[in-house]
Parts: structure tokens; sequence; C-alpha cells
């Protein structure tokens, strides 16, 4: 028998209003959850469109979650094949929450645990510094006291000097034993990314996400500076098919939010075959997407992954919450445990 659909929308404070980009300041999380129940049971998925990030809007979504669940629920026979067949296209965020409900679902017998079978089954998470000069200095001491592997810090917000003097006073707090990203969101001029990346040269830096404002130039700034160069905004404008012909990208930082669930699993197998990265990144879901995203890291991605936006939430829907405080999250810790949405916390869209 199909299964109920739920609609749900959340709205979540954050600890401190989050700058997403240049001009764009964000002060609350508000998104939408998808419940399947069947046989009295509930499984979970998250639509949740980034404002300034995504293309389609929250009620766009909420839209096409109805759309799309209305249709499922007229699927006969097998109608989990019939929902995986029917995913929605053109709103990535609604592809994300339906594959991630039906992927809480195959996973409820413990499958997701006996997939993780390696002795120590494990990710490890990116600490993101950003906010004041103060803040980041702070978290970046305990990022290397914690023993984080990777630390990404947001750049392009003021002067190319500047940033590139935090840099540098940010690689010494972190010393040698923590890999340093930065992201500057397509702040850049070709001349001001070449001035950046002769200041930060000797600063071993992994790799610049997004440097140019006009991203048709990223092939030539990595050829001819040298300057590693990764994909974020860029994936997101471009088919499934695009990626491999980037070849000079050290990494794809993929949000799964933004890009739907086939085309991040297309661009993971894409950076596999170029010798590129497969960062799995989170765009401030609440626990039931971030779950989904840490399966995904799990499994398909390669490299720490982008999921400390998770703590920038001041409070979550999932109960008990997830704690993303440490340097490397433990498979049967955060799969060990039944989490639900507390309906409290929730409103019944459809
Ligand atoms: O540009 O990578 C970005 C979060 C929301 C919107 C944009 C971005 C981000 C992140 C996620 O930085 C965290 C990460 O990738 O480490
Ligand atoms: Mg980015």
């Amino acid at each position: 028998m199909t299964p109920d659909f739920r609609i749900w929308r959340y709205g979540l404070p954050l600890t401190a209003p989050v700058s997403l980009k240049r001009g764009l300041t964000m002060s609350a999380r508000e998104g939408l959850l998808l419940e399947l129940v069947e046989d009295g049971r509930s499984f979970w998925g998250e639509a949740s469109p980034l404002p300034g990030f995504s293309r389609e809007s929250l009620e766009d979504a909420r839209r096409r979650l109805e759309e799309a669940t209305a249709s499922f629920s007229l699927a006969e026979g097998s109608w989990r094949s019939a929902v995986a067949a029917s995913l929605p296209s053109g709103s990535p965020s609604v592809g994300f929450a339906v594959a991630s409900a039906l992927g809480d679902l195959e996973g409820s017998d413990g499958s997701w645990l006996d997939a993780f079978d390696a002795p120590d089954p494990s990710i490890a998470v990116c600490g993101l510094l950003s906010g004041s000069r103060e803040e980041i200095l702070s978290d970046a001491a305990r990022l290397r006291k914690d023993g984080y592997e990777a630390a990404k810090l947001k750049v392009g917000r003021g002067s190319v000097e500047d940033d590139a003097a935090l840099v540098r006073e940010v690689r010494g707090i972190l010393g040698d034993g923590v890999s340093l990203r930065l992201d500057a969101n397509r702040a850049w001029s070709r001349p001001e990314a070449g001035r950046f990346g002769d200041l930060i040269e000797d600063a071993g830096v992994e790799f610049v996400e997004e440097p140019l404002e006009e991203p048709s130039r990223l092939r030539e700034l990595s050829e001819a500076t040298g300057l590693p160069v990764a994909l974020d905004e860029s994936l997101a404008e471009m088919a499934s098919g695009e990626a491999e012909a980037h070849e000079y990208a050290r990494a794809f930082v993929m949000k799964p939010t933004l890009l739907g669930l086939f085309r991040t699993s297309s661009f993971a197998s894409a950076a596999k075959k170029i010798g590129a990265k497969a960062i799995i990144s989170s765009s401030y879901e609440s626990g039931v997407g971030t779950m989904a995203l840490i399966r995904l890291a799990a499994s398909i991605g390669n490299g720490a992954a982008g999921l400390d936006t998770y703590r920038r939430l001041a409070d979550d829907v999932l109960y008990p919450p997830l704690d993303l405080s440490k340097p490397r999250l433990d498979m049967r810790e955060v799969f060990g445990v039944r989490r639900e949405a507390d309906y409290e916390k929730l409103e019944r869209v459809a």
C-alpha cells in the first residue's frame, strides 16, 4: 500500500545572523519537511531552498512537494520505484527531500549501519570559520585543539590584502596539521584573484572555492597562476554531463539541497574521474536534512564534509538533536539512535 505523505514547515532561530554572501544576511532558517508514514512509522526528508542560492522559493518548493506527493499517492504496485522514477525535476531541494525520505525508510532496518561495516565507520567534518576576525581566530584555535582535519574560511568580503593577511594569520593558528580551504563566493575580478593568489602562495591553501565573479575564466586563472580552484556555485548552473570538462578543479563542493540528489551523485562520479575531491556540503539544513547529508558524505563523499552550518542553528526539529561539534562523526553514533522530528516545532502545510 502507498504510504501517506505529509508536508510540514519549520522556522528555527540561528545562534547569530549569518552572512551568506556580500549583501545577504539570514536571520532565521525556514524550511520544509516531508514526512512519509508507513505502517505507523515516520520517515523524513527536507526541502529547504536557501535564499540567494536556490532558484526555487520556499513557496515554489511547497507547491512542488504537494504536487509530487499527490502523484506518488496514485502509484500502484511497487510504490518505491514509482516514486523514485518520478522525482520532480526543476526543484533540487524537493528531489533531495523525496530521495532522503526514501533513504530514511530503506535504512530503517539497520542497513545504513551495515553499509558502514568498516572497523571505524566515520566521516570527517570541515570546521567553518566565519563572523568577526576575533571569532575566526578563536574558532581556528579551537579547531586545531580539537583535532579537525580541515577548516574553511570565507574570504572576499574585505580587500584582497586584508583577506590575504587574515588567511596567513589563520594558517599560523591552525599550524600545518589542518587543511585550509577558502571560499570567495565569486567576489573577485580576475586581477584581484591573481593578486590574492600571489599573497597567499606560501600559506598552504588546499583550494579556493569560486574565486571569480566571471566563472568562465576559472580555467585560465588556474592554469596561469596555479591557484587551486574548487567549484561550488558553478555546479548549480551546470548539467551533470558537463562537469568532467572541468578537470582543472581540485574539488567539487556539492550541496544536495541546491543540486538535487541525481546531480550530486553524477558530479561525485565526475569528480572521481578527473581526480578531484567530491565534498558534500550543507546549506543550513535542520537535523533531518543534515542526517541525509551525513549518509551521502559517507557513501559518495571524499574529503572532510562541509556540515558545520548545522552548528549555526540555535535549535533543531529533530529529537534528539545531532552533535556535530566534533572533527569526526561516528556513523554508529549518528544512526544507532532513532531520531524523530518534534511536531511541536512544525506547522502542517499539506
Ligand atoms: O558558499 O559554500 C558556500 C553554506 C551556505 C551557502 C553557501 C555556502 C555554504 C557553506 C557550507 O560554506 C559549509 C561548507 O561547505 O563547509
Ligand atoms: Mg562555497
